[in-house]
């Protein structure tokens, strides 16, 4: 395997970054989770914007153009021979002395890692996953903004590790005022006859590309999705729930917290949008 580091493609054993790097003293840094289908980068110019906009919140300076981004990206690709794959982009802050200030970090490091990934069993996408709601809650916008794609990733993988510990793959995390904010790695959206609601990024939600990709489907299909605080009393009294996420695409929930979602198994606008899904995967990707 190849990966990119700084300009340069390295064997996997040798793909190494400094321990000054304040991506991993501080967490300082930023990443996007792309996906390959058929040998094109799907949704490249969204995460691209995305990665962009992460920058500028934390007044990173990325290393490269996003034009030149881009083409690393689908090299990257080429040089694995991949035609199906998922690509980890991370721009770290750099390296630096040992400090929170970011002053000593000369220059930003772009490092892109492509190769596949499987978050789930194949037999979850047609009999539906079981969620459980965590303890921790989803870190507040005025302290981190979930929108920051960031390499902070602790709140996420500590409401992991609870739904780890208590046998569920996949969980949802509340904000702090109790509303349902958005799974640890994916984000949630419920059914409620013909209705299709998920919470609204103010409420802790990364603003998912494939979020965007099924609200866009959502207008397509006449069935406009609405952004609204939602209550767990409103995921389990929902008709149907689903997941999204580029790593997860579009997953069911036939459970939450013990309780039993719609008749149990994937709802049928889950399905139609999950068909609609698959079918601009094949649609909407950048030629590698
Ligand atoms: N919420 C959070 C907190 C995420 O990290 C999503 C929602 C879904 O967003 P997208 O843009 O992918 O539709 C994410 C996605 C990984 C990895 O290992 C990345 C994510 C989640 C889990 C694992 O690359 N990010």
């Amino acid at each position: 395997m190849k990966i990119y580091i700084d300009g340069q493609f390295v064997d996997k054993e040798d793909a190494k970054i400094s321990v000054f790097d304040h991506g991993l003293l501080y967490g300082d840094g930023i990443f996007e989770g792309i996906r390959l289908y058929q040998g094109c980068v799907f949704l490249l110019d969204e995460h691209l914007k995305r990665l962009e906009l992460s920058a500028k919140a934390l007044l990173l300076d990325l290393p490269l153009s996003l034009e030149e981004i881009s083409n690393v990206v689908c090299e990257s690709c080429r040089q694995n021979q991949l035609v199906d794959g998922y690509i980890r982009l991370i721009v770290t802050r750099g390296v630096g002395s040992l400090g929170l200030s970011t002053r000593s970090c000369v220059k930003s490091s772009l490092v892109v890692i492509a190769d596949t990934i499987q978050l789930y069993p194949p037999e979850i996408y047609r009999e539906g996953l079981s969620i459980i709601t965590v303890p921790t809650r989803r870190i507040a916008p005025a302290a981190l903004d979930p929108r920051i794609k960031s390499l902070n990733y602790l709140n996420n993988v500590l409401a992991k590790l609870e739904a780890e510990q208590m046998g569920a793959l996949e969980a949802i995390m509340l904000n702090n005022e109790g509303y349902v904010a958005e799974c640890t790695g994916d984000n949630l959206f419920i059914v409620q006859g013909n209705r299709i609601i998920t919470p609204d990024p103010s409420s802790g939600a990364l603003r998912g590309i494939t979020r965007q990709a099924i609200m866009e489907i959502g207008e397509e299909l006449a069935m406009p999705v609405e952004e609204r605080n939602l209550t767990r009393y409103d995921v389990w009294s929902a008709d149907e729930c689903f997941l999204t996420g580029t790593a997860a695409e579009v997953i069911p929930v036939v459970k939450v917290d013990a309780r039993v979602i719609g008749k149990g198994k994937p709802g049928k606008i889950t399905l139609k949008f999950l068909d609609a899904f698959h079918q601009r995967v094949s649609q909407n990707g950048t030629k590698i």
